[in-house]
């Protein structure tokens, strides 16, 4: 068996090599050629542990190349970026693109699958794009659609074990995609329509948002109501069937952060709740620079001087080094562009330097500065003992008992 997967980005190139150690023969394309030489020289442009000397191992096995075009394969997997025109419009023209690359080669008997995450419609609008060029293959190929689930900096583990969904335009579609992923996931493969499959992955990511937006409009509760957030949220989870999540400083990453809006995008009228969270997680992050800008004018009011202000964290979770749509990082501009003359030290220490961002190393910022503020629970900064003598204004829950 041969397959092609068009993306080898940090979903397409994990899931290519999975396949390949499994025993499928794998050309992973992409249209960056510096990403196609640097993979075939067995090196990651992705940052996964454990990942890199598998890509050794199957580049030595020889049942992976990575190349610049598609070849003709048994099945073709489009695993390209789906990313926003204008006003949060998903913009599908990636997914459409590599289709277009693989139409040319597609022949009777073969499967084609989508992974990009995907509005509502997606794979019958690219099974109409295919059958629309190639008539013949009309009832003669196969095309599914299936979402990946996985968590960065878990992924070699999560791509085996987790349960997937898997939607075809058809039956034979389904039960040939599930026939392919088998090989190497042992979590359990659901069959569904490729439609349901498609809601499906935007769900489970809203379905975090809107939660998270729960927890993050209690502290914003809490705070006006002198109640302690985490001390509330602990407590309310003793009930059986509560399980709320934890505030922070608002919600970032490229995907909880972004997939809500494939649903309010195409469902404005519906999506009421879906869009009420996305507004409350961005006005988080708002409310907590307010904050941050405050304590500043009140230490200066306060002492006659212009307070050192450490921003303690910029990546979007704990204890990574990403920081794409990071509230943190939003804060920290925000913040830092309000009052220039202030003394800012700014914290990452999963990052060694960054091109805007002089960075300070932890103990040193909360040792120097007056006005701490925690964004980013990682946990070198759990270590930290509470000052009273300094104002420390903790959004991610680094003191919580
Ligand atoms: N966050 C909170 N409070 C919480 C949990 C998270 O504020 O209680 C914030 C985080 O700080 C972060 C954001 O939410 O800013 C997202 O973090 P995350 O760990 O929830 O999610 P991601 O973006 O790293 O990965 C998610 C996962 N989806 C779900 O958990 C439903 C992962 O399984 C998906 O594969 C991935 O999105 C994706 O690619 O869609």
């Amino acid at each position: 068996m041969k397959a092609c997967f068009m993306g080898l980005g940090y979903i397409g190139l994990p899931t290519a090599i999975i396949a390949a150690k499994s025993g499928v023969d794998i050309v992973g394309v992409d249209i960056n050629s510096k990403v196609v030489e640097q993979t075939n020289a067995g090196h990651l442009h992705i940052v996964e542990p454990g990942l890199e000397a598998l890509l050794q191992e199957v580049i030595k096995s020889g049942k992976f190349k990575a190349m610049s075009q598609p070849q003709e394969s048994d099945a073709y997997f489009i695993v390209v970026p789906t990313p926003f025109k204008g006003d949060h419009q998903p913009d599908i023209s990636y997914v459409e693109n590599a289709t277009r690359m693989v139409l040319p080669l597609l022949k009777s008997g073969d499967l084609y699958v989508i992974e990009s995450t995907s509005p509502v419609g997606t794979t019958e609008k690219m099974a109409e794009l295919i059958f629309t060029e190639r008539p013949e293959l009309k009832g003669d190929i196969h095309i599914a659609y299936c979402p990946e689930r996985v968590l960065p900096g878990n992924v070699i583990y999560e791509l085996v074990h987790n349960d997937r969904v898997i939607g075809g335009i058809d039956e034979a579609s389904t039960s040939h995609a599930i026939e392919f992923y088998s090989q190497f996931v042992t979590g359990q493969l659901h069959p569904t329509n490729a439609r349901t499959a498609e809601l499906c992955k935007l769900t489970e990511n809203s379905s975090r948002d809107v939660q998270i937006a729960f927890a993050n409009e209690l502290s914003m509760i809490c705070e006006q109501a002198g109640i302690n957030v985490w001390d509330l949220i602990d407590l309310a989870n003793k009930h059986p069937r509560v399980n709320i999540l934890q505030p922070g400083c608002g919600v970032g990453g490229h995907c909880i952060a972004v997939d809500p809006y494939f649903i309010t995008a195409a469902f404005p009228k519906e999506a009421r709740i879906i869009a009420k969270a996305r507004e409350i997680n961005n006005f988080k992050a708002q409310w907590c620079a307010e904050k941050v800008k405050n304590a500043m004018l009140e230490f200066e009011l306060k002492n006659s001087r212009k307070p050192v202000v450490a921003m303690m964290g910029l990546a979007f979770k704990p204890n990574i080094d990403d920081l794409r749509e990071s509230p943190a990082k939003r804060i920290t501009t925000e913040v830092m562009q309000s009052r220039n003359n202030a003394e800012f030290l700014v914290v990452e220490p999963n990052i060694q330097e960054h091109n805007v961002f002089k960075l300070t190393p932890y103990n040193e910022a909360f040792e120097r500065a007056d006005i701490v503020v925690f964004l980013t629970s990682h946990n070198e900064f759990k270590q930290l003992e509470w000052r009273d003598d300094k104002v420390i204004l903790d959004f991610c829950g680094i003191f919580r008992k």
